[in-house]
């Protein structure tokens, strides 16, 4: 599995805006927000894309998800709502090929997504 940039973000190779962190998850401001608060959730061992996941990567995964609503919770966003989201391969949106979720907020979204 190649590196990515966000492999370089948890090694402190490169900095960034990281607003939460443990053993398992690192989580950090997006560089080009879509909404008033725009954090990425990455779990700090890679898995290129959702379609390249598998049963072994359950517990990371849900350990992700739980961090984005924590945070949000603890920042008091999920009053309000926000959205979570994660894009997979060309059609998807995806850019970085290491698994992220998009936790976006602070305003009303739309639906459906562009
Ligand atoms: P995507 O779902 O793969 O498209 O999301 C990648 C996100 O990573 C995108 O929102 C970028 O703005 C963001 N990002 C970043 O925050 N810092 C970086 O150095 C790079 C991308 I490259």
């Amino acid at each position: 599995m190649g590196d990515t940039i966000f492999g370089k973000i948890i090694r402190r190779d490169i900095p960034a805006d990281i607003v939460y962190e443990d053993d398992n998850v690192l989580a950090f401001r997006d560089l080009n927000p879509q909404a008033p608060v725009h954090v990425l959730f990455i779990p700090k061992r890679a898995i290129a894309t959702l379609d390249a996941a598998t049963d072994a990567d359950a517990e990371l995964l849900g350990k992700l998800m739980l961090a984005a609503a924590a945070y949000a919770r603890s920042e008091g966003l999920a009053e309000q709502g926000y959205r979570v989201v994660m894009n997979c391969n060309e059609h998807g949106g995806q850019t970085v090929f290491h698994v992220h979720l998009h936790l976006l907020a602070g305003r009303r979204m739309q639906w459906p997504p562009g």
